[in-house]
């Protein structure tokens, strides 16, 4: 995602977090009601400066899957020995939760896992296929953009909200969040949190990201690649694919809210 998906998934945590708030303020050392999404994209400026490159891989998890027909993330299969967004949502659960690394290290692993959570919820940060549509060109209203890069990250979002300032992810993320208590995600949202448990970040992390990656079959590329490539997605594309945006955005932001809760009063 880009700053208002990654934004509006911190904004929707901060809604629902019962026992993260006093915790992940003191450990972010912020006691404002931005204390998530002032630091929800630290992880994409950091991955892009000269020291941060080595964190690059942690942002998705490249999926050897076959889509359209054939659709599904493994583990073992697909993350890799320099690791991926599953293998690093552990390692940053296991140091934030750590009593012996220094302080600014707790924070830099809140500040990735805030961020990650974010990315795996995004379905093409699940695929392997053209890096993850990075290499598939698409048109939208007319500019030219890549299906990964502008096209789910942030075209897509930011058409629909209209804007990216940090107030429109704050307003996006109310009316998610509505949808979640009252709406029309009321009845499903305990699904969401299906099998979470602290004690097996991988098993819940995989889970995640194989829900996401269902939607590579389903919506991104239904009729695979040559539909898709030099087209424009503006138009029906477009609205087919905005439901499962906000679904997306809004599942990653309460599974989120989840997660910090059970970090924050250590239950596994
Ligand atoms: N940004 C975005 N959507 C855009 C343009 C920019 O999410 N359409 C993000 C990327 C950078 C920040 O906003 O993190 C500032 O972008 P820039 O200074 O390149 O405009
Ligand atoms: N870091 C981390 N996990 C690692 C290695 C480093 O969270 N396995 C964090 C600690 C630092 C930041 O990344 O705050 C940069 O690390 P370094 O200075 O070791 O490159
Ligand atoms: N990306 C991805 N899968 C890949 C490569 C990159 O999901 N195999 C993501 C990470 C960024 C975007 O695509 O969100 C662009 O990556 P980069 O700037 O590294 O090209
Ligand atoms: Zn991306
Ligand atoms: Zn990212």
């Amino acid at each position: 995602w880009g700053t208002l998906g990654h934004q509006t998934v911190a904004y929707i945590a901060t809604n629902f977090g019962c026992a993260t708030k006093t915790k992940f303020q003191g450990i972010l050392g912020d006691t404002s009601t931005n204390y998530l999404a002032s630091v929800a994209t630290w992880a994409d400026t950091y991955r892009y400066s000269d020291e941060g490159t080595w964190t690059a891989g942690f942002h998705f998890i490249d999926a050897n899957d076959n889509p359209p027909s054939s659709c599904g993330v493994d583990y073992s299969r697909d993350c890799g020995d320099a690791g991926c967004v599953v293998s690093a949502i552990k390692n940053y659960t296991s140091r934030v939760q750590s009593t012996s690394l220094s302080d600014a290290d707790v924070t830099t692993a809140a500040k990735f896992i805030i961020h990650f959570i974010g990315d795996i919820h995004q379905p093409l940060h699940d695929e392997g296929l053209d890096l993850g549509g990075n290499t598939i060109d698409v048109t939208f209203d007319g500019e030219s953009t890549n299906l990964h890069h502008i096209q789910w990250d942030t075209n897509m979002p930011e058409k629909y909200v209209g804007g990216y300032a940090l107030s429109d992810a704050k307003t996006f993320a109310a009316t998610l969040t509505t949808k979640i208590k009252t709406g029309s995600y009321k009845s499903e949202k305990a699904s969401w949190l299906d099998g979470i448990d602290l004690s097996d970040p991988v098993t819940s992390a995989t889970s995640w990201a194989n829900d996401s990656n269902a939607y590579v079959c389903s919506t991104v590329m239904p009729d695979g690649i040559s539909a898709v490539e030099k087209t424009d997605l503006s138009g029906a594309y477009y609205t087919k694919a905005i439901p499962v945006v906000e679904l997306q955005i809004a599942k990653a932001g309460y599974r989120l809210a989840a997660w910090l809760d059970l970090i924050a009063t250590g239950e596994t």
